[in-house]
C-alpha cells in the first residue's frame, strides 16, 4: 500500500517559504526530521525536494542500479561557475568520465606522498601566522590554508593567503560568485529582474576567474610541463585520447579551488570547535601527537606521521558526523519506482540524502548528538551498516578528493595540536553558517606555544 510522502503545512503560492528565513537550511531539515520523520517533501516556488534520512532508505538510495547522482536546482546553478566540471557535470555528459579517468591517478596514495611536503609548508605558514597573532580567526586562517593548499598541490600556483594584506582577488570573486550562485538557486517566479545590478557583478566575477584561470593556463603551457604529476599537468599534457577541451579545463580548475578548499577548511574549524569544547579529547590528541614528534621544537612531520594519528583521525571523522560540511548530496531513480516499500518515486524526482540527519539515526546508539571519537573505534567500523557514514556521498560520484582532504585536515591538526595550547577565551557558542558548505561562523580561540624554545 502506498503511502503519502509528509509535508510540512504549506503556504498558497510559494510553499514552503519559512525555509528561507531559517538560519541555515540544515538546521531547519534536522529540526523537520524530528518532527515529520525520515522522509518529508518541501516545496519551494515551483522547486519540489523531498528529504530522506533514514538508514535503511539511505543504503536503497544508495544502490547505484537504481538510482544515480541528480544536479539539482542548487548545484544547476554552481554550473554557472563549474560547467561540466566533475563537481556538477551530469553523469551522462562524456567530459565527466574523460576527466574522472585522468584525474583519478592524481588522487592514488602515491599522489598523496607528492603533495605531503607542500602540505607540511603551508602548516608552517599556518603555524608562524598564530605565534605572531595569537588570537585567532579559525575558518579565516583555515580556509588560507587550503587554498594555498590545493592552489600549490593543484596547479602549482600560490595564492599567498598568509602574507597579503587584502583577499586575493580570485579568492573574493570565487567566494561572492559562490554567494550569488546560491541566493539566486530559489527565488519567487517574475523577480530576477530585481537583481540585475548583482547579476552585473556576476558576469564581472566570472570574468575574473575566467581571466586568472586563463593566465595559470598559459604560463604552464610557457613552463611546459611540471613533472606530470598535477592536476594542471595531468590536463593539459594528457595521454592521447584522454584529452580535455580547454573550456572544461577552465571548469575543471575552477571546480577544484572552490570544492577542494570549502570544505576541508571547514572539516579543520568545526574539528577545532569540538577540541575546544572536550578537553578529554584534545587532551588525548596531544598526548598522540607528543607520541610522535616528541619535545621537538619545529618538527617536520613525514609522510607515514601522519597515519600515526589514528586518534585526530577519528576526531576528524566524529567531526564530519556531527557536522558534514557538504550537508547533503541527491540523487534520482532511474525509473519510477517505490522505495522504503510504500513510497512512490518518479523517474527523475530529486531525493536528497541529509547526511547531518543520516548520521544522527538512532542506530548510532547513546546520544547520537553526542561528540565521541570512539564511535569511530576500528571494533565498530566493522560492524556500521554500510551507508551508514556518507559525508563524501556515493559511489562513482563520491568525493574523488576524500583522501587529500584527510590526510590534509589530519596532519594539519596534528601539527596545531603539538604546537599550541588552545584556548576557547569567548566560551564560544556555534553558530553555523551555510553557503553549499557548512562553517562555524565567527569561531576565533586564543593559542599559547606548548614547548618550551631552546
Ligand atoms: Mn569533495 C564531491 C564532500 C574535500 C573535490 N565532495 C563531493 C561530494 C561530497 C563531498 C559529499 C559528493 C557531492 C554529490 O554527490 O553531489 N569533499 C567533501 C568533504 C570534503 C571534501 C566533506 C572535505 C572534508 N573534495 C574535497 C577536496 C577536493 C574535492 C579536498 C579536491 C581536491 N569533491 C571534489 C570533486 C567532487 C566532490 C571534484 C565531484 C566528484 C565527481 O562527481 O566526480
Amino acid at each position: 500500500r502506498p503511502h503519502t510522502i509528509p509535508e510540512p503545512p504549506r503556504v498558497p503560492l510559494v510553499g514552503h517559504v519559512q525555509l528561507l528565513t531559517a538560519p541555515s537550511f540544515t538546521e531547519f531539515t534536522l529540526r523537520l526530521a524530528q518532527r515529520l520523520g525520515p522522509v518529508f517533501g518541501l516545496r519551494l516556488f515551483g522547486e519540489e525536494m523531498t528529504l530522506v534520512s533514514d538508514q535503511a532508505l539511505v543504503a536503497e538510495l544508495c544502490d547505484e542500479s537504481r538510482f544515480h547522482k541528480k544536479i539539482d536546482a542548487t548545484l544547476e546553478r554552481v554550473r554557472l561557475l563549474g560547467g561540466d566540471g566533475l563537481f556538477t557535470a551530469h553523469d551522462e555528459e562524456p567530459n565527466w568520465k574523460t576527466a574522472h579517468d585522468l584525474l583519478i591517478p592524481a588522487f592514488s596514495l602515491g599522489a598523496m606522498r607528492g603533495y605531503h611536503d607542500t602540505m607540511v609548508e603551508v602548516g608552517h605558514r599556518l603555524l608562524d601566522r598564530w605565534e605572531k597573532h595569537p588570537t585567532v580567526d579559525v575558518p579565516g586562517d583555515a580556509t588560507r590554508l587550503t587554498l594555498d593548499t590545493i592552489g600549490l598541490c593543484g596547479f602549482g600556483y600560490d595564492f599567498e593567503c598568509f602574507s597579503r594584506a587584502e583577499e586575493h582577488p580570485f579568492v573574493s570573486a570565487m567566494v561572492r560568485g559562490l554567494a550569488y550562485t546560491q541566493e539566486t538557486a530559489i527565488t519567487p517566479p517574475g523577480t530576477a529582474w530585481l537583481r540585475r545590478r548583482a547579476d552585473t557583478r556576476f558576469e564581472q566575477d566570472r570574468q575574473t576567474l575566467t581571466q586568472f584561470v586563463d593566465d595559470v593556463i598559459a604560463h604552464r603551457r610557457a613552463q611546459g610541463s611540471n613533472d606530470g604529476q598535477d592536476l594542471l599537468d595531468r590536463m593539459l599534457f594528457p595521454a592521447a585520447g584522454q584529452g580535455l577541451d580547454v573550456q572544461n579545463i577552465r571548469h575543471q580548475v575552477i571546480t577544484f579551488l572552490i570544492a577542494g578548499h570549502e570544505t576541508t577548511s571547514s572539516a579543520l574549524s568545526f574539528a577545532v570547535y569540538f577540541l575546544l569544547k572536550h578537553p578529554e579529547v584534545l587532551a588525548r590528541a596531544q598526548a598522540e601527537v607528543d607520541a610522535v614528534w616528541g619535545d621537538q621544537d619545529r618538527p617536520s612531520p613525514a609522510f607515514a606521521d601522519v597515519g600515526r594519528l589514528t586518534w585526530i583521525r577519528q576526531v576528524l571523522n566524529q567531526t564530519l558526523r556531527l557536522w558534514p560540511t557538504a550537508p547533503a548530496f541527491t540523487v534520482q531513480p532511474y525509473e519510477d519506482t517505490v522505495i522504503g516499500g510504500r513510497y512512490q518515486v518518479r523517474r527523475g524526482q530529486a531525493l536528497t540524502i541529509s547526511t547531518p540527519a543520516l548520521h544522527r539515526d538512532p542506530s548510532w546508539g547513546g546520544n547520537p548528538n553526542t561528540f565521541d571519537p570512539r564511535r569511530f573505534d576500528a571494533e565498530f567500523d566493522a560492524q556500521r551498516p554500510a551507508h551508514a557514514y556518507k559525508p563524501f556521498g556515493n559511489g562513482q560520484r563520491a568525493c574523488i578528493g576524500r583522501q587529500f582532504a584527510l590526510h590534509e585536515a589530519v596532519l594539519v591538526l596534528g601539527m596545531i595540536l603539538h604546537r599550541f595550547e588552545l584556548v576557547d577565551h569567548t566560551d564560544y557558542q556555534l553558530k553555523i553558517r551555510e553557503l553549499l558548505t557548512l562553517k562555524p561562523e565567527g569561531l576565533t580561540m586564543r593559542v599559547r606555544p606548548r614547548h618550551v624554545r631552546r
